[in-house]
C-alpha cells in the first residue's frame, strides 16, 4: 500500500470510529424513540446521552425523543438510595436489582453526582459492585451520569429516568453520591428515598445533614454483619428515637429503621417488605399519583426559572459581567446587582398582564 492509500484508509477508519462513538449517522429523534419503546438497549444508552448534552443545538431533537417516548401509563417505581460515599449503595443496589429481577422486574440504575466527588476508583467500583446486575439482560446500568451544574444534572436524570421507563424498565434505582445538596433534587424524582448509614459512625462523622434525614422515607443502617453487629444496632436505636421527634412527613408516614447487610443478605428481606408496604399504602391513600404530580410541577417550575434565567444571561451577557465585576470589587451590593440586572433584561410588567 502507498502512503497516501494507507493514511487514507486510517482517516476512513478514524471517520468510522469516531461516527459509531458518537452515534451520529443513523439516529434521527423518531428512529431513536421507536428504538427505545421496543426496548434496544443501545438505544436507550445512547438516547440517554443525547438528554445529557447541553448544547442550544440539541434541545429540539431532544425534545423530540421525549415528546415520542413520554408514556404517562406505566406503572413503575423509583427508588432513590443514598449516603456517604462508601455506604455500600452500589453493593445494595446489586442485590436489590437481582432480588428484583427474580420477582419479574426489568431494573435500570442511574447514578447522580453533581458534585464531581466520584473519583475513577469508585467507577470502577459500580462495575465490579454491579458485575451480575450489569451483565443481566433484564437490567440496564449507566454508571455515572454528565456532570455540570446541578440544575443540568437534575434534568438529564429525570429525563433518564423517563427514557428508561420508556425502555420498558419498571424499577428505576437511583444512586446519589454524597450527602449535599445532589439528595434533594433526587428525593424529588424518586417514589421512596432510602438513606444509608453505618453503625458506629455518628452523623458528624458521616457528614449527614439534617436535612437529608428528615427527607428520608427509610433509614438502612447498612453493612450490619461481623464485628459491626453491635454498633449497627445501636446507630439503628438512637436513629429510632430521633425520627420519633421529626415532624410527621407529608406522605404521613414516618420514617422506618432498617438494618441490613449486602454481605450476608441480612435483612434485605425486611428491606423489601418495608418498600412493598409503603408503595402500597401510599397507592391507598393517594400519596403515590400526588407525590409524583407534584414532582412534575417542582420539576417544570425549576426547568422554566433555570431557562429564563440563561437565555436571559445570553441576551445581555455585557451587564452581566458588568454587574458581576461590581460586586466583586465590592462597589454593588450582591441583591441591588441583581434587582438592577432583571429590570434591565425584563420589560416592566404592564397593566394589561394584571389580573382584572
Ligand atoms: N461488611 C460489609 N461491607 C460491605 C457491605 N456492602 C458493601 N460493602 C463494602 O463496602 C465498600 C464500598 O461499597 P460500595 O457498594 O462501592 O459503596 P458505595 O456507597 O456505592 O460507594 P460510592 O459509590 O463510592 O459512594 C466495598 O468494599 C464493599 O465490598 C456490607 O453489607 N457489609
Ligand atoms: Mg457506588
Amino acid at each position: 500500500m502507498t502512503d497516501k492509500a494507507s493514511s487514507d484508509a486510517r482517516a476512513r477508519a478514524r471517520n468510522l470510529a469516531k461516527s459509531s462513538i458518537h452515534g451520529v449517522p443513523s439516529w434521527t429523534a423518531e428512529s431513536l424513540a421507536a428504538a427505545v419503546l421496543a426496548g434496544k438497549r443501545d438505544a436507550l444508552a445512547q438516547a440517554i446521552t443525547w438528554v445529557e448534552s447541553t448544547l442550544p443545538e440539541h434541545q429540539a431533537r431532544n425534545e423530540e425523543l421525549l415528546r415520542r417516548t413520554h408514556r404517562s401509563d406505566r406503572a413503575t417505581q423509583r427508588l432513590g438510595i443514598t449516603g456517604i460515599p462508601g455506604a455500600g449503595k452500589s453493593t445494595l443496589i446489586e442485590q436489590l436489582g437481582m432480588d428484583a429481577i427474580d420477582r419479574g422486574h426489568r431494573v435500570a440504575v442511574l447514578a447522580v453526582d453533581p458534585s464531581s466527588t466520584r473519583t475513577k476508583g469508585s467507577l470502577l467500583g459500580d462495575k465490579t459492585r454491579m458485575q451480575s446486575l450489569s451483565m443481566h439482560p433484564d437490567a440496564f446500568v449507566r454508571p455515572s451520569s454528565a456532570s455540570g451544574t446541578l440544575g443540568g444534572v437534575t434534568r438529564a436524570t429525570s429525563e433518564a429516568i423517563q427514557l428508561c421507563e420508556a425502555a420498558g424498565f419498571d424499577l428505576i434505582l437511583v444512586e446519589t453520591v454524597g450527602v449535599g445538596q445532589s439528595e434533594v433534587t433526587v428525593r424529588d424524582m424518586v417514589d421512596i428515598f432510602v438513606l444509608t448509614l453505618i453503625g458506629g459512625a455518628g452523623d458528624d462523622v458521616q457528614g449527614i445533614k439534617r436535612g437529608v434525614v428528615e427527607m428520608c422515607d427509610i433509614l438502612l443502617v447498612h453493612k450490619c454483619d461481623g464485628d459491626r453487629v453491635k454498633s449497627s444496632q445501636l446507630t439503628a436505636a438512637a436513629y429510632s428515637q430521633a425520627l420519633h421527634l421529626l415532624p410527621m412527613p407529608p406522605s404521613g408516614t414516618p420514617a422506618q429503621v432498617v438494618l441490613a447487610s449486602s454481605l450476608t443478605g441480612e435483612g434485605i428481606g425486611t428491606l423489601w417488605d418495608k418498600l412493598l408496604e409503603l408503595r402500597d399504602t401510599w397507592t391507598a391513600t393517594g400519596w403515590w399519583t400526588r407525590q409524583r404530580a407534584a414532582q412534575r410541577l417542582t420539576a417544570m417550575h425549576r426547568h422554566a426559572r433555570q431557562l429564563l434565567v440563561e437565555q436571559h444571561m445570553q441576551s445581555n451577557h455585557g451587564l452581566w459581567e458588568q454587574q458581576e465585576e461590581r460586586v466583586t470589587a465590592g462597589t454593588e451590593g450582591p441583591f441591588s446587582a441583581a434587582r438592577q440586572w432583571v429590570s434591565n433584561v425584563l420589560p416592566p410588567p404592564s397593566d394589561k398582564n394584571q389580573p382584572s
